[in-house]
């Protein structure tokens, strides 16, 4: 199949670019480098030393003998997007081309403003180019767990069933999400829903928890093809972020009470169901919706394993709850259903102490690039 990646030199599109090109797909990437600006406006970095895309696909074609094709460019600019697809006509789209932290989208209002634009425009100029340039594709779109919130009833997967007065009907699961950013997902749910009814248009919307980890087959083959791996407060999510604080004595930063519970997987399950989308496509004119997670973690029980494997391995692990800088539920009930992807053949690799052993002793070996600075917490939700 033709598959193209948006945002595909990011911490989960080169991966997946790779993964993808193994098995045997033609694949080609687009993106802005929009991350790495942010990281530089950070301050922060990768963990791990990556390379320039250019040199990722040479490196890859060196490693594999398979070409990944590159387009440089920015999707929330509809020429260039008309000009990928007609250049490189796919049959998949993998859209992972947006903004995607939620503190970043709260630092202030110029922040929420482009992560929005960036991400709902971008998101709209790829449903045009499908309906006018290739109608027959499938657009898998990466969307998030946290476009439902935490609501007091267990959350369905995208829609649930509603009797009201009397009547009954299948609508899209009620939405209640807590950042900017979040929120510009929902607006791309809603357009993407809009283009499946009214264009035909097939399209799977994978609301994905948070994924940790840094390795994958491809990125094991050699280190230029290594992933990026966030730890700051604005761009690392949190297993990620706690395993770098074990690693160089940093207190674990539970935000408040740590009883937020969220879905979470591993990369490697990250690129498993990807390829089980791409390989399964929606119909013409469905709009499917995926739970994307393998299971759920509160806050503390992540900090509780990270500390129980550090005591293993001889580091001295302190817990620290500090002051949550982020407007959420610190304690709520959460039991989201993830059947779909199982149903299509997903096999889970669960978080266990041997996982998290794994992840903090390749941490180790860049533990020199690690910057204290943008560790701590400041970004806050409410900076009033
Ligand atoms: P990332 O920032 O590493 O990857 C996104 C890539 O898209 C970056 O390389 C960025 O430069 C590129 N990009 C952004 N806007 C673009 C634009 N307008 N034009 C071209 N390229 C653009 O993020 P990630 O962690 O790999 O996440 C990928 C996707 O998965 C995002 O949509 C994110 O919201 C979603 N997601 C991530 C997680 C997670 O835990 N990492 C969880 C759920 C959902
Ligand atoms: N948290 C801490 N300490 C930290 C970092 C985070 O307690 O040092 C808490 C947060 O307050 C939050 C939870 O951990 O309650 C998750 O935070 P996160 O930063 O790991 O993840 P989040 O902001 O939700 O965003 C990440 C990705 C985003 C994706 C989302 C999936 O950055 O792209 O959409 O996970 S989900 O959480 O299901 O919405």
């Amino acid at each position: 199949m033709r598959v193209l990646i948006l945002g595909g030199d990011g911490y989960l599109g080169w991966p997946t670019a790779m993964h993808l090109s193994e098995a045997g797909h033609d694949v080609a990437v687009v993106d802005n480098f929009l991350r790495r600006q942010m990281s530089i406006e950070l301050g922060a970095g990768s963990l791990t030393p990556i390379q320039s895309l250019h040199e990722r696909i040479t490196a890859w074609k060196e490693v594999s003998g398979k070409e990944i094709e590159l387009f440089v460019g920015d999707i929330a600019d509809g020429q260039f997007v008309d000009e990928v697809f007609t250049n490189f006509r796919p049959e998949s789209i993998v859209h992972y081309g947006e903004q995607p932290s939620a503190p970043y989208s709260m630092i202030d209002r110029r922040h929420a403003v482009s992560t929005q634009v960036n991400n709902v425009v971008g998101t709209l100029n790829v449903l045009y180019a499908i309906r006018d340039i290739t109608p027959e594709a499938h657009l898998v779109k990466l969307g998030t767990m946290g476009e439902y919130g935490t609501p007091n009833i267990d959350i369905e997967e995208g829609f649930i069933e509603i009797n009201h007065n009397g009547r009954t009907d299948t609508l899209p699961f009620p939405k209640m999400p807590g950042s900017m950013y979040h929120l510009s997902k929902v607006h791309d749910s809603h357009n993407i829903h809009f283009a499946c009814r009214i264009w035909g248009v097939k399209a799977t919307d994978l609301n994905q928890g948070v994924v940790y980890g840094i390795r994958t087959p491809e990125t094991d083959l050699d280190e230029r093809l290594c992933t990026r791996f966030d730890y700051d407060e604005v761009l690392g999510t949190a297993l990620n972020r706690f395993c770098v604080q074990a690693v160089v004595g940093y207190p674990l930063t539970v935000y408040g009470k740590g009883g937020q519970t969220r879905g979470f997987l591993n990369i490697v399950d990250t690129m498993q169901c990807i390829k089980l989308a791409v390989e399964n496509p929606a119909t013409e004119g469905e709009y499917r919706v995926f739970n994307q997670f393998t299971e759920q973690w509160s806050v503390n029980q992540l900090a509780e394993l990270v500390a129980k494997v550090g005591e293993r391995a001889g580091i001295n692990v302190v817990i620290e709850k500090v002051n949550d800088p982020r407007i959420e539920a610190e304690e709520h009930y959460y039991n989201a259903t993830h059947t779909k992807l199982l149903e299509l053949g997903l096999h889970p690799n669960l978080l266990t102490e041997d996982v998290v052993e794994h992840l903090i002793e390749t941490i180790k070996r860049y533990k020199d690039r690690i910057l204290l600075g943008p560790i701590a917490p400041k970004t806050r939700w409410d900076p009033r």
